[in-house]
This record gives structure tokens, sequence and C-alpha cells, in this order.
């Protein structure tokens, strides 16, 4: 059996539950495919986050990475294509707010995921769950964690899949927040493990 590490992120800005928290605690211990799924939460801390992801990587050794993050406004599941080497944006949990940074100095200037994007997502439309690929993380934890999962791979586990899915509010979110879309937590954890058989189907 494979191990794949399944990371989401805590609560953050003016968003009082993450679905990103449930999805990886429901599905922390699962067998998805040829998978067991170890569910991380991490926190969106500019400094820490990168580190987090890569100590966990070291602890249990995975043989894939995804990382879930919320996208609130978006209406569907987004596998993302790209992340870049800048952070940047909104002020994080511990007060950072960095602006046109690098991630990493000697970094590429971006990496492609190495997931099988276009599968998932036609994969999560053969099985009526709206879908599409995202051609922009953004420049915040999301993509700072989908950075530092991939400039990882690249330079020490070539061949390590590696990537982001950016998912919408659940419903629990919305109604706490009052302006954004949201989907039940079911179809989230649903697209969620949809995504995940698509690359163990690979
Ligand atoms: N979404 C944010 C960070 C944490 C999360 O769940 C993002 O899209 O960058």
């Amino acid at each position: 059996m494979k191990k794949l590490l399944l990371t989401g992120f805590e609560p953050f800005l003016d968003y009082t539950v993450n679905p990103t928290m449930k999805i990886v605690e429901e599905l922390d211990g699962a067998v998805i495919g040829n998978y067991q799924i170890v569910g991380r939460i991490m926190a969106v801390d500019f400094n820490s986050s990168g580190a987090a992801l890569l100590g966990f990587i070291e602890e249990e050794n995975p043989d894939a990475v995804i990382s879930l993050g919320l996208a609130a406004g978006r209406y569907k599941i987004t596998p993302e294509r790209i992340a870049i080497n800048v952070k940047d944006g909104a002020v994080d949990n511990e007060g950072n707010k960095p602006v046109d940074e690098p991630i990493h100095e000697e970094g590429e200037p971006a990496y492609l995921s190495t997931l099988p994007i276009r599968k998932m997502v036609d994969s999560l439309l053969e099985n009526g769950l709206p879908a599409t690929i995202s051609n922009t993380a953004g420049a915040y934890l999301c993509n700072n964690v989908m950075y530092e999962g991939l400039h990882y791979a690249h330079m020490d586990r070539p061949g390590l899949p590696s990537g982001f899915i950016h998912i919408p509010a659940s419903h629990e979110l919305a109604i706490q927040h009052g302006r954004i879309p949201s989907w039940s937590h079911e179809d989230l954890v649903k697209g969620v493990q949809i995504c995940i058989e698509a690359l163990a189907d690979e």
C-alpha cells in the first residue's frame, strides 16, 4: 500500500472555519484506491508553513502529496496548475504580510503541478461535481505550500507527485460568512476522494 500525505489549513482571515480541516480529519487513516491517507493540518503562517510541510514529508515519507485550501468565492473544485515563487497578499495568522517576496531566493520562478489535474477534473465532472483547472493559486499561503512541495520534490524527491487543490466554502462556513457560494461537506469530501482515486489510477 502506498501512502498519501493530505494536508489542510486552519481558519484564517474572516473565515471562521476552514472546510479543508474537516475533510482532512475525516479522511485521515482512510484507504482510497491504493493509498493510505495521512492527514495533517497546517498553520496559515508564511514563516512556518513551508517547513511544516517538509517536516511532514520527512516524517511520513509519502508516495504523493496533495494539499487542500479554501478558495472562498469559487464555485467549483479547482486543482491548481502552477505555483509561483512569490509571497504576497493578505496578512497571515501570525501578522506577517510579505510584499513581492520570493519564497526561495534561488528557486525556479514557478513549478507546474505534478498531479494528474486534467484527469482529476474530468473525473469530477463525470461524477457530477463542478470542476475546472485553475491557472493561479494566488500568492498567499496556498501557493506558498504548493511551491514548497514542488520545490522539495524538484530538489530532493524527483518523481514525487505533489500539488494543490482549492475547494469552495462549505455550507457551515457560508452560513457564518454570509456572502460566499458553498458546497455540502459530503460533496467536498466526495470531490477530494475522486481526485485521489484519479491519482491512484495513474
Ligand atoms: N486558503 C488560503 C490559505 C489557507 C486556505 O485554506 C489560500 O488560498 O491561500
